[in-house]
């Protein structure tokens, strides 16, 4: 099946520039019918066949009182609860690698901006089945697809967790509000908002649309250690004169001043950083792979004229006033400066008559990446018809 997602966002009341103004990052808004008569991108069985391959992030939660069991994927199905018995719920994570439809959804998202977006998880839950009270680093777009979840929510006054749990579930959590949503309707959370979403149906499943909020540690950390690499080693560490030691323990304060130097010396600028940001937040998560094209390059160049390209559902792309950004690399210069590239990052695509107009050293790098299956040539013609697993 290669049905694509039509599903629109309707924004009732509301619009997009209001949604930014008065509630992303503030405060929760629930959407009823945010997609009227919401068609599920993937059948459960569809779903559960996901969760079994091993290229694919799962978990399984089970509850039983308050006893809570996690197991993480693949699974196989029979490895999976019946769905008759209660409490229990999967995750499936960056459904969006796997399945085009998602890719169509998350499109309508995009009035944020890219470098947020993480990816979508959906959760499929039988009744009763959720993940206990929680805040995450991310806004979060909860839409529910079938079934009903009741959602209880609430600003997070007190986080100590739940000890012993294997995850992190608030021990003091007092929801404001209880909100009962159905297929079609979506809640919005900013960052550390509380919530608690449980099942009131079987066959319950909510899709997550997750922009990850980094926290400035995480960020520092990536910083550092690019820093780091690109010492290539660095000066080695030179005693001062020394002298027979006394006391062989003591730490030399040389060697401290020599740590403390290396660190004073780094004086990264705006560039650097803007560089490294744009490596980051396009190198693809651990599990993903490329499916190459098997075409010659001079057919991939044909085709890309032909028919035009697209971003494979996989790739990653960012650019900046002077750089360009895809899956963990930088375009090098000239084609840096390059507009065609900046209009293939924000459309996702490039039409026939936009290729026609590139250069020979664009269209090149077109097919470069067509040929590593970055991109797909002539809307995906080309592409290989290699393994596409649970394609909704
Ligand atoms: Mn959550």
């Amino acid at each position: 099946m290669t049905k694509m997602s039509t599903a629109t966002l309707h924004w009732g009341a509301c619009t997009e520039a209001r949604f930014l103004r008065d509630f992303w990052q503030r405060k929760p808004l629930l959407l009823r019918q945010a997609f009227p008569g919401f068609q599920p991108l993937l059948s459960r069985s569809q779903l559960f066949a996901l969760a079994a391959d091993e290229d694919v992030e799962s978990r399984l939660l089970q509850r039983e009182g308050r006893r809570w069991q996690l197991d993480h994927g693949p699974f196989a199905r029979k490895q999976l609860p019946s769905v008759e018995q209660p409490n229990w719920t999967l995750l499936v994570q960056g459904v969006n690698l796997h399945v085009d439809a998602a890719g169509e959804l998350l499109r309508q998202f995009r009035f944020i901006p890219d470098a947020r977006l993480d990816d979508l998880m959906i959760s499929w839950a039988s009744k009763g089945g959720g993940v206990g009270p929680h805040q995450d680093a991310y806004d979060v777009f909860l839409l529910q697809a079938s079934g009903r979840r009741r959602w209880r929510i609430g600003p997070v006054h007190d986080a100590t967790l739940q000890p012993g749990k294997p995850v992190k579930l608030l021990s003091r959590f007092t929801p404001e509000e209880d909100l009962v949503l159905e297929p079609g309707d979506m809640l919005y959370l900013p960052p550390g908002w509380g919530h608690d979403g449980i099942a009131a149906s079987g066959d319950c499943m909510t899709y997550s649309i997750g922009f990850r909020a980094p926290p400035q540690g995480e960020l520092l950390k990536e910083v550092l250690w690019q820093m780091a690499e690109a010492q290539h080693g660095g000066d080695l560490y030179r005693d001062p004169p020394l002298r027979p030691q006394a006391t062989p323990a003591q730490l030399p304060p040389a060697m401290v001043k020599f740590a403390r130097e290396a660190f004073a010396r780094l004086k990264p600028d705006a560039a650097w950083f803007e560089n490294m940001l744009g490596l980051y937040l396009t190198t693809p998560k651990p599990q993903v792979w490329f499916e190459g094209a098997e075409a010659a390059t001079s057919a991939l160049r044909r085709a890309c004229r032909q028919s035009g390209c697209r971003l494979d559902r996989r790739s990653k792309m960012l650019y900046t006033a002077t750089s360009v950004f895809i899956n963990g690399e930088a375009v090098d210069a000239p084609l840096s400066s390059s507009a065609l590239l900046r209009a293939l990052a924000d459309q996702q695509a490039l039409d026939a008559v936009q290729v026609q107009s590139a250069s020979p050293a664009e269209v090149a790098l077109l097919a470069d990446w067509c040929a590593l299956g970055w991109l797909q040539a002539g809307g995906g013609a080309l592409a290989s018809a290699a393994r596409k697993p649970a394609q909704a």
